[in-house]
């Protein structure tokens, strides 16, 4: 596609758009939106712009549209596929003043957001009138809700109460043409033809730019246990996940972490935790509710299974001080990792049951190829973060042959049900995977999908396929 740069007339209008105070050109302040957190890649934007309504966002797209500038939308940054970066340079649209939470229906257990809130700020406005909005990334405290929807995003909580995608009930989108639309309405159920709202989410800011979101709620629960099983191999783990279900029991998380990302945590947080010898991985289960006596049944389910399992210890967190030490672990695994080594994570996703396969499988293709990994995440939903450490491999190896190892984890993957991403988003990093999962139908049906909303291919140009 033929782009055009950013002319002296187009930034003139685009500041008569936003406003002189809301346009970004300089170099040295480009440089925060060249990148997300996504190993170490930078492509700058020509300029920001930072509107503050949906009719700026249209006149901005209008423009763009009409001088074939290409437009990349962008949350907070936190993204880990490349997704918000400006490949193609450009106008780069920053929604960081879209920061307002707009309305709380107490009557239908709904809210009205605009995308730019950070997701944890929103989750402690509802739970402050006691009500609860489950999807908690592990960037939480900094990721915008925006963003979240745009990737279809997860979290430890996904177990138990879903994916983003069960919380959206519409979205008010701004078209590539410049029009604005609502994707849907704001009921629970929804049978009136194809379903743009469930389209939107997950397309990572291809088809349109989200203005405000409409989301749903749910009571809060009052209690919950956290406890933490340890385990001699990472295989024995894996397989009491699935019993941990097939023994009746929903965690409210239940999240797999190995000892080497433990470690790292320790040494990069400084976190005050015994880490015993002979232990190589975890399972931290979270168990919510409302009635105290059916949470303490569950845990002693849950630790009967983990038994079965070969567990070697379980420690309950019994005060919330515990229960915090034990999420900051997990939490803060993947900045953790990120400062101790040079990577790149992949987001493997299978069926549950299937799990200890797949991190079996991940173990020799790293010795085939020559790598490390750390693996961790949300064991639940059989989506493990697999971060290829690049330790001792040549930058030979890193550079080019790493790329076929990558491929035989995602050929597993797919052979065991599963698919390239469970949470990330495929964005920039993962297109070159994606024939692994998909045939040349699925890309057609993909490039017509983009065709009608952005005929002009304007719109974050360069990701997913
Ligand atoms: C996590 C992020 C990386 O689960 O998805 O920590
Ligand atoms: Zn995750």
């Amino acid at each position: 596609m033929p782009y055009n740069k950013i002319t002296d007339n187009v930034l003139a209008a685009i500041k008569s758009i936003v406003g002189d105070d809301a346009v970004i050109t300089q170099l040295s302040s480009l440089e925060k939106y060249s990148h997300d957190e996504t190993e170490d890649l930078h492509y700058y934007p020509e300029v920001v712009a930072k509107p503050k309504s949906a009719e700026e966002v249209s006149a901005l797209m209008r423009l763009c549209n009409e001088h074939l500038i290409p437009v990349t939308p962008r949350g907070a940054g936190t993204g880990l596929s490349g997704g918000a970066l400006p490949v193609m340079g450009g106008l780069l649209i920053a929604m960081e003043r879209f920061n307002k939470i707009l309305a709380i229906d107490e009557q239908n257990l709904q809210a009205t957001v605009e995308p730019g809130v950070v997701t944890e700020e929103f989750m402690d406005a509802v739970a402050g009138k006691g009500l609860l909005y489950p999807v908690d990334p592990a960037s939480k405290g900094s990721c915008f809700i925006g963003g979240n929807v745009s990737h279809g995003s997860g979290g430890p909580r996904v177990v138990k109460y879903g994916t983003i995608r069960e919380y959206i009930l519409n979205l008010e989108v701004v078209l590539p043409s410049g029009e604005i639309i609502w994707t849907g309405a704001n009921t629970l159920k929804y049978a009136s033809g194809y379903n743009l709202t469930q389209l939107m989410i997950g397309s990572e800011g291809t088809l349109g730019i989200i203005t405000k979101i409409v989301v749903k709620l749910i009571p809060r629960p009052t209690l919950d246990a956290l406890m933490l099983g340890s385990f001699s191999s990472n295989e024995a783990a894996c397989e009491a996940v699935s019993a941990i279900f097939r023994a009746g029991i929903i965690p409210s998380a239940l999240e797999f972490m190995e000892r080497r990302g433990v470690e790292w945590v320790i040494e990069h947080d400084g976190i005050n935790f015994d880490l015993k010898d002979g232990i190589e991985a975890f399972l931290l289960i979270e168990v919510d509710g409302n009635n105290q006596d059916v949470i303490f049944a569950d845990c002693e389910k849950i630790n009967q299974v983990l038994e079965a399992f070969n567990c070697k210890e379980v420690l309950f967190a019994d005060t919330s001080a515990k229960k915090e030490e034990l999420w900051r672990i997990r939490r803060t695994m993947a900045v953790s990792v990120k400062s101790n080594s040079i990577y790149k994570e992949e987001d493997t996703v299978v069926p549950r049951a299937s799990l200890p396969q797949l991190i079996k499988g991940i173990k020799e293709t790293g010795l085939k190829y020559g790598f490390e990994s750390v693996c961790y995440g949300h064991a639940g939903d059989g989506n493990l973060h697999v971060n290829i450490i690049k330790g001792k491999m040549s930058d030979d190896d890193w550079n080019n042959r790493l790329k076929e190892g990558i491929s035989e984890i995602f050929e597993l993957t797919v052979s065991l049900g599963g698919t390239l991403s469970g949470e990330h988003g495929i964005g920039l990093v993962q297109k070159g995977f994606m024939p692994i999962k998909y045939q040349p139908a699925h890309f057609e049906l993909w490039r017509g999908i983009k065709q009608v909303f952005d005929k002009n291919g304007i719109l974050n140009p360069g990701k997913i396929f």
